[in-house]
């Protein structure tokens, strides 16, 4: 017991100091989709690799009860914005986003100017009870502002 504890500490001790990453895929099936649709437990340090496979896409924090589309450069603090990726043709372009909080973040795509969004194009770091994935896709499938504009 004392030397499993002793153990277990100096493990901890001598990692490094290095966020987790969490890797998303981005239009999958070339659908308008975040593959997984939320991570949760992300603390500041901690990196998103968003890998674009299908269209052109970005994923773009947005508000919570209009967003389509997500402004861009997103909605901050503590917000993001990986700008436009193509991955028509062979290329399946790479962004990286480093968390600069453990807060809760709406992301939407900003392409077609927010018809991607309506389309059920979301994803959410640290999803809450209110701020669940569900709530957040029937917000941006209804979003009123954008609905008027498709
Ligand atoms: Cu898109």
């Amino acid at each position: 017991m004392h030397f499993s504890t002793l153990a277990a500490t100096v493990a901890v001790a001598i990692l490094p100091v290095l966020g987790a990453n969490f890797d998303v895929i981005v239009g999958q099936n070339n659908g308008f989709t975040f593959t997984p649709t939320s991570i949760s437990g992300a603390v500041a340090g901690d990196t998103i690799t968003f890998t674009f496979v299908s269209r052109n896409h970005t994923a773009t924090t947005t508000t919570f009860v209009n967003p389509c589309p997500p402004p861009a450069g997103g909605v901050g603090p503590g917000g993001f914005e990986t700008g436009f990726q193509n991955a028509v043709g062979a290329d399946q372009p790479v962004s990286v986003v480093t968390l600069s909080d453990a807060d809760t973040h709406l992301v939407s795509c900003r392409q077609a100017a927010g018809a991607h969004c309506v389309a059920g194009m979301i994803f959410v770091v640290n999803p809450t009870e209110e701020m669940s994935v569900d709530a957040f896709l029937e917000h941006a499938e209804n979003d009123p502002v954008q609905t008027d504009r498709v």
